[in-house]
């Protein structure tokens, strides 16, 4: 029975009011009662295993009170639920047994074998090359031209190669497992398309050498249409003996994305860990993935990736003490990019074994629940090749109620080439096709700020060249998803938004010189000299944008503004970031009716006359004084 708020009977009113007091004195006890335990009870520091922390757990608005009390007050008031935690996330068939897993139920697949004092590359030192007659070096750079990695010095290492002593910080080696609920068993997919020979062998052995049997279901490696010959019958024959490894071929070359659905379509493992071709795997990196998502399917999470050298395939140990750790962003040109945990979030993090959130991912290394990965709808099967998959999915994942998180206790090795050796078959607006995807079904409103800065992906996005997206929406439509301004709010409120209608904006040409002002490299930096460069109508480093408070901003990452300068015009942070402020007089300008840009604190006008741009007394007939916003 229920009553409209006020017309409660009377009668009723009455007859609740005694059990009412009741009621009242009864929570007052509580409450009084509770108070009193939680400050008499000891502080154990006990070993704290298989967290279920929340580091965010006011994420981003509400960062207020509540936490700034938990840094304040010492840590007794608020403790992990452990045992609400047991009764709800287990409901177990069979009654748990309160143990941890034993350091011998986690032995791994094959025992790695002893490699002989000083062999090359050995506990993940550097190898390096002593004299080299020419017909190797000449060997050597081919290869290198092939892999864009030393392939060369990565055959002299040993596929079994171990990486030394465990140098991750104690609480990561000390790290227990749970018995009960268990962790999930995984198969592991590791997708190539005409990787080298050795790094594959040493990422397979890798992870046959640290991942526990009684985790890893199978290893599945999904050829890309490789060419290589050694490839293709010699890497049947010399994987057939061990039975856990399956080579699966996917005959045409569609790209990672339908290889990896390839390899999960017959997967048996509870959870899929994708891996690149060329990483190695460090001590226990798989056990902390998988308790995190034993406890919650929905997070998504990726072991913290450290470099092996391209050219000695020196492994960066973890340094065992803590480090700045990083996490994965992404740019206006929806370029993905790693930066330091923002403060907000290292206030939380107690130590190694909380995980980091991460509003994207690179997408090469994770491990997700197989069953959460077919809810959230794999992948976008229409994207192709390569490139943009990582944005699509990171932006699907928190936007659609589930988590990106970096688990630090996990460490895995990969290879960071300079540039990739494999041909785009159908040419690199792929990757652009594939981010107007990703935009068009995610971003709502913000995407236009990605198409002005990429005039490409704004090509294809006007000529609805990206394809057919209905299913992508509908999906979107049946998770209940939240839009991309709950994502920037919540997941990442440390990005910076530019301006969502500009009024002008484009490529700055000069009329005179027929060059546009270029910020002459990638993304622009602080205190570099603005250049003069054929305009090439894409966007990227000669976008800039003319802002309602007078300032000329080069904005793809971050708000970089136009600089006065006293013999050049360079870019620098823009000092105007909220309402109210002035412009300083550095990066003030106005555009003028006759086509000058004019500094008024010098009371100068831009000029293309010269090497790069500079200021000049203003004069309307120059026309290297004259600028066009196309
Ligand atoms: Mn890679």
């Amino acid at each position: 029975m229920s009553f409209p708020p006020g017309r409660m009977p009377r009668a009723r009113l009455l007859r609740l009011r005694a059990p009412c007091r009741l009621l009242m004195l009864a929570c007052f006890c509580c409450l009084a009662g509770g108070l009193l335990l939680l400050f008499l009870r000891p502080q154990t520091t006990g070993h704290v295993t298989q967290h279920s922390r929340d580091p965010w757990l006011g994420t981003a608005v509400g960062l207020s009170l509540m936490q700034t009390v938990r840094h304040v007050m010492p840590r007794f008031q608020i403790r992990a639920p452990h045992h609400k935690q047991a009764v709800l996330a287990a409901a177990p068939r069979e009654p748990c047994e309160p143990r941890f897993l034993s350091a011998r139920e986690l032995q791994p697949v094959l025992a790695r074998p002893r490699l002989e004092f000083g062999a090359p590359g050995a506990h993940g030192h550097a190898l390096r090359l002593g004299h080299l007659s020419s017909t190797e070096h000449s060997r050597m750079e081919q290869e290198f031209a092939r892999h864009c990695f030393n392939a060369f010095a990565s055959e002299r290492i040993s596929p079994h190669r171990d990486l030394g002593a465990d140098t991750r910080p104690p609480e990561c080696a000390e790290q227990r497992f749970q018995r009960c609920p268990a962790l999930p068993s995984t198969s592991v997919i590791v997708v190539f398309h005409n990787e080298a020979w050795s790094t594959l062998l040493r990422t397979v052995y890798s992870v046959l050498h640290t991942a526990p049997a009684l985790l890893l279901r199978e290893l599945l490696l999904v050829d890309d249409a490789s060419t290589h010959d050694e490839l293709m019958d010699k890497l049947d024959e010399h994987f057939k003996p061990l039975e856990m490894v399956k080579v699966l071929r996917q005959k045409e070359r569609k790209g990672l994305t339908s290889a990896r659905l390839l390899g999960a379509s017959v997967a048996t493992g509870e959870v899929l860990t994708f891996l690149d071709a060329h990483c190695e795997c460090f001590y226990g990196w798989l056990e902390p993935l998988l308790a995190r998502i034993a406890e919650n399917r929905t997070r998504v999470v990726s072991p913290e990736i450290v470099a092996i050298d391209p050219d000695t395939f020196e492994f960066s140990k973890p340094s065992g003490s803590a480090h700045e750790a990083s996490r994965g962003i992404f740019d206006w040109a929806l370029t993905f990019g790693w930066e330091p945990v923002p403060v907000r979030l290292r206030w939380h993090r107690r130590d190694q074994l909380d995980p980091i959130m991460s509003p994207t991912f690179a997408g090469g290394l994770f491990s997700i629940s197989k069953s959460y990965f077919e809810h959230l709808g794999t992948y976008d099967e229409q994207m192709e090749i390569w490139g943009g998959e990582n944005i699509e999915m990171s932006f699907r994942v928190w936007q659609c109620g589930g988590r990106l998180e970096i688990i630090p206790c996990s460490v895995v090795g990969h290879v960071f080439r300079t540039k990739s050796p494999h041909s785009f078959p159908a040419g690199p607006s792929v990757i652009t096709r594939n981010l107007v995807r990703a935009a068009e079904v995610w971003m709502d409103e913000y995407k236009s700020i990605f198409y002005r800065r990429n005039r490409e992906a704004a090509r294809i996005a006007s000529q609805k060249a990206f394809g057919d997206i209905s299913e992508r929406l509908k999906l979107r439509q049946q998770l209940s998803c939240k839009n991309f301004s709950w994502y920037l709010t919540h997941v990442y409120p440390e990005a910076y938004i530019p301006d969502l209608h500009p009024e002008i904006f484009g490529a700055v040409r000069n009329r005179g010189l027929d060059k546009c002002l270029d910020t002459g490299g990638e993304g622009g930096q602080a205190g570099k000299a603005l250049i003069l460069y054929p305009c090439h109508g894409l966007g990227g480093n000669q976008y800039f944008e003319y802002t309602v408070q007078g300032d000329m901003r080069h904005n793809v990452q971050w708000p970089l503004c136009v600089h006065a300068m006293l013999d050049a015009v360079c870019l620098e942070v823009c000092r105007h970031h909220s309402a109210g402020m002035l412009v300083p007089g550095e990066q003030r300008w106005t555009l003028r009716k006759n086509k000058l840009i004019y500094n008024p604190l010098t009371d100068l006008c831009l000029t293309a006359r010269g090497e790069s741009p500079s200021l000049v007394p203003c004069n309307p007939r120059d026309k290297h004084q004259q600028w066009i916003f196309a």
